[in-house]
């Protein structure tokens, strides 16, 4: 029997080098340069990048295939220089901006001027310039050495599925939610932890390209119904009661991280779990009929309709896909009057794009992590204790130094999901106790459930506020100041959760089921409508303490409190909530749901749920489907046309 003969895998090398020295040297290195570039700037090594760094090469190592063999060399050296520029541009932007570089930021002048100082300050260290080496390697080997020749297609062919493999490999295994960032792309360097820079860059440029693909079709059709609408429905600024009463008053606005409404007011074992909020509100206008309403974007698409009184975007996210488009703003409103805007978060600065698209917005300054001292973490970042404790003498410098009226925005971060740490900050006792046959029983009840440590949150929340607004007081910044507090969305803890904190019983220890004596429905619309988040504004002298239960949605705040403030956005698709004297609002959701005073309607299951008592025609359901259709297809035209620079 003739015996098979293995090579040893040393041996393959060996051959495969001596074949083919300059592909193996293209491929070793560059796949090199990749690691030490997440090495040197993030510190990740996520094993799967690794296969997409080796996947990304090797891909281009089998394009190499099909290219004539006096011009391969060329190919070799062109691509390599694209990929080491990639690791030094992103290694020097990396040491400023802690993120990576995008194309789409590129193409911003303000961006280019801001990059080209980056250069000059930072561009000095030597690890950022050692990516070189791959070049000077490649030529002195294409020099010396050179490949053999290959039966082009069947090579072509190999590697490509060679390459697939890798990069399939690598997208089995963890982070699983990393498809999820790779599509958003806000948070730049989780996607090169997990995919690798080359296959980062390449993302980078699909989505900063469809802006661009958006614009070539259908703008002129867009900008003409636009228009008309415009015409036909421009609300001008309202004249009431309200008009003003703010005017020239310093504004600070509280961007609470998942803040609800129902969560307000609850109490356990006799104690309050918001008692600051509670008291505030009672001092306050407070809207509690209030939706948030964004999209994938969450917090920013938040600050994006606050501010613009637009609906977020219906593919990508405004902060991140439409940052250098034209809005009108709350804050540039308020600093064409003399206001300073600044605004303040203890999460790093290009978290959703910000420090981006804070400039755009009108924003005088963001002041991100890089401006705090990080001595305390909680879930994504710095306390909200901390960060409110160096909020003060951050405003009082800015109150003696920079002068009133200022506005700012304060982004909050210890209530954002999963309130792993709701233990140590808050010692709310969420259990039952009951008497059971004259024996006192405690039952856990929220103790350790995702909603119990969420309730703990926000109890951790309410005295960081509360603190706040103290420290300010003490600090005589309250005087002539309003303040705002809203919740940015939703906490996202699913439908079951609810069921079981309104339908527990602590004797049986178990949940009720409908039909059960004491059993409290909680339905999808009633969960829907549980979305609620608060919108709280407060100032020292407020004639007038209501809360006002109109339907009402983010899309609303700038007509409403631009017109206490004396601002008007005439592009606003909000109203004035302070107008409306029938309780009629539509809140319009990012899949075509809405809610008013009478129904809350889910496009989803093309149903009505009677929210008041009386008869609902199908003519009120169509005329509000119609409207609720129009308003997210007007601000989406808006955004992906860029639209306003044409208008203004
Ligand atoms: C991060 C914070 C959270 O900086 O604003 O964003 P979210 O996940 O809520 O959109
Ligand atoms: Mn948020």
């Amino acid at each position: 029997m003739k015996k098979i003969k293995f090579k040893k895998v040393s041996d393959l090398i060996i051959d495969f080098s001596k074949s083919y020295p300059v592909l193996l040297f293209y491929i070793v290195s560059n796949f090199i340069n990749s690691i030490l570039l997440r090495l040197f700037t993030t510190g990740s090594f996520q094993i799967r990048a690794l296969f997409f760094d080796l996947g990304f090469v090797i891909l281009f190592t089998a394009f190499s295939f099909l290219i004539k063999k006096n011009k391969k060399k060329t190919y070799y050296v062109i691509t390599s220089i694209l990929m080491v520029a990639i690791c030094v541009i992103n290694s020097i932007y990396y040491n400023y901006y802690s993120s990576f570089v995008s194309v789409s930021l590129l193409a911003t002048s303000v961006f280019v001027q801001d990059f080209g100082d980056v250069i000059v300050e930072f561009a000095l260290d030597f690890k950022d310039w050692i990516y070189i080496w791959q070049l000077i390697g490649l030529i002195l080997i294409i020099i010396k050495y050179s490949d053999r020749e290959k039966n082009v297609k069947r090579s072509f062919t190999k590697v490509t599925i060679l390459s697939i493999i890798l990069v399939g490999i690598g997208s089995a295994m963890p982070p699983y939610n990393s498809w999820s960032r790779f599509i958003k792309l806000w948070n730049r360097v989780a996607v090169v932890n997990s995919f690798g820079v080359y296959t980062y860059q390449v993302d980078d440029l699909f989505q900063s390209l469809k802006p661009t693909l958006n614009n070539m079709f259908g703008y002129d059709n867009a900008l003409k119904k636009v228009t008309e609408y415009y015409d036909e429905n421009r609300k001008e600024q309202s004249i009431n009661k309200y008009t003003g009463i703010f005017e020239g008053k310093n504004v600070i606005a509280i961007h609470a991280e998942s803040l609800q409404t129902f969560a307000i007011g609850l109490t356990f074992n006799g104690e309050e779990v918001t008692p600051n909020i509670n008291k505030l509100i009672k001092e306050s206008l407070y809207f509690d009929n209030f939706y948030a309403q964004v999209g994938v974007g969450t917090s920013s698409d938040s600050e994006f309709t606050y501010a613009t009184s637009l609906l977020p975007a219906n593919s990508g996210t405004v902060f991140v896909n439409y940052f250098d488009n034209k809005f009108v703003t709350m804050q540039n409103l308020l600093n064409n009057k003399g206001y300073y805007v600044f605004s303040m978060h203890g999460n790093v600065g290009d978290f959703w794009n910000r420090d981006v698209m804070h400039q755009n917005m009108g924003y005088d300054k963001y002041f991100s992590k890089s401006s705090f001292v990080i001595d305390e973490e909680y879930g994504l970042g710095l306390s909200d204790e901390s960060f409110f404790s160096q909020v003060v003498p951050m405003i009082k410098d800015i109150e003696d130094n920079i002068g009133e009226p200022y506005y700012g925005t304060l982004i909050t971060l210890t209530n954002h999901t999963p309130w792993d740490d709701a233990d140590e900050y808050s010692d709310l006792n969420l259990t039952k106790t009951i008497e059971i046959d004259g024996e006192m029983v405690t039952r856990d009840y929220l103790e350790g459930k995702v909603l119990g440590r969420y309730i703990k949150s926000i109890n951790y929340m309410d005295q960081a506020i509360g603190n706040f607004l103290e420290d300010m007081e003490e600090n005589g910044l309250l005087d002539d100041t309003v303040i705002v507090i809203y919740g940015d969305h939703d906490a996202r803890i699913s439908k079951g959760n609810y069921d079981y904190m309104y339908n527990y019983d602590p004797v049986t220890d178990s949940v009720l089921k409908p039909g059960d004596e004491w059993y409290t429905e909680f339905n999808d619309y009633d969960y829907e409508l549980s979305k609620k988040v608060p919108l709280i504004i407060w100032s020292s002298d407020m004639e007038e303490v209501k809360t006002i239960s109109v339907p009402m949605g983010m899309i609303d705040v700038m007509p409403t409190l631009g017109n206490m403030l004396n601002v008007y956005n005439k592009y606003a698709l909000g109203k004035d909530i302070m107008n409306i004297t029938d309780n009629e609002n539509v809140v319009v959701f990012k899949d075509g749901s809405y809610v008013t005073s009478k129904i809350y309607y889910s496009a989803r299951n093309n149903e009505a749920y009677a929210i008041s008592n009386g008869i609902i025609s199908e003519d009120y359901i169509s005329i509000n489907s119609e409207y609720a259709n129009t308003i997210l297809d007007i601000s989406n035209d808006v955004i992906i046309y860029d639209l306003l620079k044409e208008l203004k």
